[in-house]
């Protein structure tokens, strides 16, 4: 079916051009994350609360992605971070392409840790290897404990979880346990974080990890 053999070309493509933005990131030294999940999980928060702990001891850059406006670069240029904006126009997730041209916008030369901002979906940027180290999906404990299962294809192509706004547990209809052991059933070699943005709870845990990485893997 030529359907399917476009769809493969693509993925071809994007994956020939995600391996030479991950050699870049390599031999720069550059540790590449991928923050992916459903609209209005918490990234760019979890971005805010990072820079706050990390900023003053490690290089950080952003790129940032979705589909209309600068809202999520604007609020970190609020930090002194450097990002830059790529608006996909109503597409779903990034490619490689789109990356590797914001990278041209960005001073990586002293960079440590570069964020990706993926659009929120927790279908499509599963599929599209951009040159990170990993994909970092966030759940929150809104969507619900059975997302993993409905979703896997995210939670397989990450090798971190974070789940935020533990703060809300009292209030949703999220059993926690249940929520690990379903992303665990999907992904047993994810490493899990939990974490608040609106209290702060566990973002210490979540830092000193990333202190701890560098762009030789995870
Ligand atoms: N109570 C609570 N609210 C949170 C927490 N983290 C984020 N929020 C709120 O959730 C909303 C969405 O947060 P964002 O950080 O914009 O989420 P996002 O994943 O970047 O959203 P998109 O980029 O649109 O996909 C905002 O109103 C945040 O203030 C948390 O830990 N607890
Ligand atoms: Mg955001």
């Amino acid at each position: 079916m030529s359907i399917i053999t476009i769809e493969r070309k693509v993925l071809e493509k994007n994956d020939e051009i995600a391996q030479r933005n991950r050699a870049f990131f390599r031999d720069r030294g550059i540790f590449v994350l991928n923050l992916v999940s459903s609209p209005g999980a918490g990234k760019t928060s979890i971005l805010e609360k990072t820079f706050q702990e990390l900023r003053n001891s490690l290089n950080i850059a952003v790129i940032e992605g979705d589909v209309q406006t600068d809202l999520d670069a604007q609020r970190v240029a609020q930090y002194g971070v450097p990002v830059v904006q790529i608006v996909t126009m109503g597409g779903c997730h990034l490619e490689a392409k789109l990356v590797q041209d914001a990278m041209e916008s960005l001073n990586l030369e002293k960079v440590d840790l570069l964020f990706i901002e993926n659009v929120g979906n927790l279908v499509c940027p599963a599929s599209y290897d951009l040159g990170e180290a990993t994909k970092v999906v966030v759940l929150s404990t809104t969507e619900g404990d059975d997302k993993p299962l409905k979703y896997p294809g995210m939670f397989r192509n990450s090798s971190i979880l974070i789940l935020n706004k533990t703060d809300l547990i009292p209030y949703v209809n999220c059993n926690l346990d249940e929520l690990k052991r379903n992303a665990l059933q999907i992904n047993p070699a994810l490493r899990i974080f939990e974490i608040s943005c609106f209290t702060g709870a566990g973002i210490p845990e979540w830092c000193d990890w990333l202190r701890k990485k560098d762009a030789s893997g995870l």
